[in-house]
């Protein structure tokens, strides 16, 4: 039995449209007739069924007792030329691919990175398992995963209460000004902007509110005037002050404090600090009580000419090894398909021109992954769901295409709580907009991270509003980061990135979607299959390549 049986058999499984649990696979790859009991167990299927258990194989094992290896010892010239003879075929074509499969995953061990690689953390070289994985006598003692619900909590979908009106807008920034505030009153002693006036001049004021605008005065100053309920004010930050630098990190819309002296005039308040509501450098992430993984991806874009098809099938045959059984979750966000009409000329490079098709094909990728996975996903700009954020998750119609693999399905942003770690799952169009917006060591595209930590501190996936990111407003911020989540999780960018920001793992995840001709023409070099491990008992990670 060659040892790369298990993933020719979920790729067979995948070919024929079903996603089959890993015992399932397991018990076949270790028959004694791989083909004859994946054909019986198929046969055991009801038409529309498309997920294979290991009791459906196991039924097919009791009734059969040619496929029981204990039953009848295996006769190996037989078994070739009859019964194994047809899949052993298509099996012995998988298996060239297989082998390049191999010879990739031994490079991709090589090339495993750590956080210690990117950032100051620790971490092993490689705690996925030793060698291609591959190994048959260690699949004997796989069992099936068993992965809790995750629960899910701040999505948008079927809440959506926004029809675009004037006052909504008006509403939604009260609520993120109120929400954002509450974090920074405790720790200045600030005055509403209608009563600042009124005090005397000289004296020490602050004031909490939204950046609502930033400019520079005649003589490189910055004048910087924020909002609250009760009105605007004005603060002043001198450019030869250190604060100065701060100004450069500030974008408009954002919930800040400043605190300084009120000038002789008592028109404006001259800075000396700005409070940002920030992540507690005391955070203490939460962690999972057993040893378990998630795998966090983004921006697969099934449909585009630029499809990793064949990394994919890697990644999702890996899966299905050994070395990857820790991996109970597989998180994914957003970007699953290319989309219609997102850029313009963007027709020219599809692979597949209707949206529906493109989700039907998307979920027959899903389908080589494990069944017994957890998958959960939110949408991203190029899926079909509002683009203005936050974007609920996919409609009837879509679920009913990918219902094949049983993900559990959010709105962008969402909180995602799996084995007690709380992971923000953002698509990441305002990365973007912060790239674009603040200085280069603090935000770029080679590393995304930096970009996320600025979110992070600014307590806020979307500060800014009017760019690229379209905002829709509901009755609630559900941009705000009300609760420090343990691990922040973006795409969009198609850049790896992560790092620890206050104890918080932050990472963007790649791609799944080679280089387009827009991105040769701006020079963006995206970070194609690779697939960030995540440990959720220790929060380290580790990548896995499958270029
Ligand atoms: O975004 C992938 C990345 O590339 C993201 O940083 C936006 C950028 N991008 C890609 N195509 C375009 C066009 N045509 N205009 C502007 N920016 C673009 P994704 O969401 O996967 O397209
Ligand atoms: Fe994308
Ligand atoms: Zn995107």
């Amino acid at each position: 039995m060659p040892l790369e049986t298990p993933v020719r058999v979920a790729r067979e499984l995948a070919d024929r449209g079903y996603v089959a649990d890993r015992g399932a696979v397991t018990l076949i790859a270790e028959a004694d007739t791989p083909a004859a009991t994946l054909e019986a167990a198929v046969d055991t299927l009801p038409a529309a069924a498309v997920k294979l258990t290991a009791d459906h194989v196991r039924a097919v094992q009791a009734d059969d007792p040619v496929d029981d290896p204990a039953a009848v010892p295996p006769d190996g010239a037989d078994s070739d030329d009859t019964d194994d003879g047809e899949l052993a075929d298509d099996m012995g074509r998988a298996d060239d691919d297989t082998e390049t499969a191999d010879d990739d995953m031994g490079r991709a061990d090589d090339d495993t990175e750590t956080v210690a690689d990117n950032d100051d953390n620790e971490s092993t070289a490689d705690d996925t398992g030793s060698g291609n994985g591959f190994d048959a006598a260690e699949a004997e003692t796989v069992g099936d995963r068993e992965p809790s619900p995750p629960e899910i909590d701040n999505d948008v979908t079927g809440d959506s209460t926004g029809t675009g009106a004037y006052e909504e807008f008006v509403t939604v920034f009260r609520d993120r000004y109120e929400r954002l505030s509450e974090q920074l009153r405790g720790r200045v002693n600030h005055r509403p902007a209608d009563t600042i006036g009124e005090m005397t001049p000289g004296s020490q004021v602050a004031m909490v509110g939204l950046v609502n605008d930033i400019r520079s005065t005649a003589s490189g100053h910055w004048l910087v005037e924020l909002e609250d309920t009760t009105g605007t004010f004005p603060a002043l930050v001198m450019k030869d002050r250190e604060l100065a630098a701060t100004v450069d990190k500030l974008l408009l819309d954002e919930c800040v404090a400043v605190e300084g002296s009120l000038s002789d005039d008592a028109g404006l308040i001259f800075a000396d600090d700005i409070h940002f509501p920030d992540v507690p450098r005391t955070y203490r992430p939460s962690t999972a009580d057993r040893e378990v993984q998630a795998a966090l991806i983004s921006d697969v874009h099934v449909g585009s000419q630029e499809f990793a098809a064949e990394a994919w099938e890697r990644f999702a045959s890996w899966l299905h090894t050994p070395a990857a059984e820790k991996i109970e979750y597989l998180l994914i966000a957003g970007d699953m398909v290319e989309g219609v009409g997102v850029y313009p000329d963007q027709d020219e490079e599809l692979d597949i021109v209707d949206i529906y098709d493109q989700y039907r094909a998307f979920s027959e990728r899903l389908k080589s992954v494990p069944g017994d996975i957890e998958i959960v996903m939110i949408p991203g700009n190029h899926d079909a769901v509002r683009l203005a954020e936050p974007q609920p998750a996919f409609n009837e119609r879509l679920r009913e295409i990918m219902s094949a693999h049983d993900a559990r399905i959010t709105g962008n942003p969402s909180v995602v709580t799996i084995e007690g770690v709380s992971v923000l799952m953002y698509h990441g169009v305002s990365l973007d907009e912060l790239i674009a917006e603040l200085p280069d060591d603090k935000a770029s595209y080679d590393d995304p991270q930096e970009a996320m930590y600025q979110l992070l501190k600014k307590r806020h996936v979307a500060p800014q509003y009017g760019g690229k990111m379209r905002l829709a407003p509901e009755d609630h911020d559900y941009l705000v980061i009300d609760e420090v989540p343990d691990v922040f999780h973006t795409g969009h960018v198609h850049k790896l990135g992560w790092g620890q920001y206050h104890n918080v793992l932050a990472v963007n995840t790649g791609c799944w979607q080679h280089q387009t001709a827009f991105q040769k023409s701006v020079n963006i070099d995206p970070d194609v299959a690779h697939a960030p491990i995540l440990d959720l008992d220790t929060l380290e990670m580790t990548v896995r390549k499958f270029v």
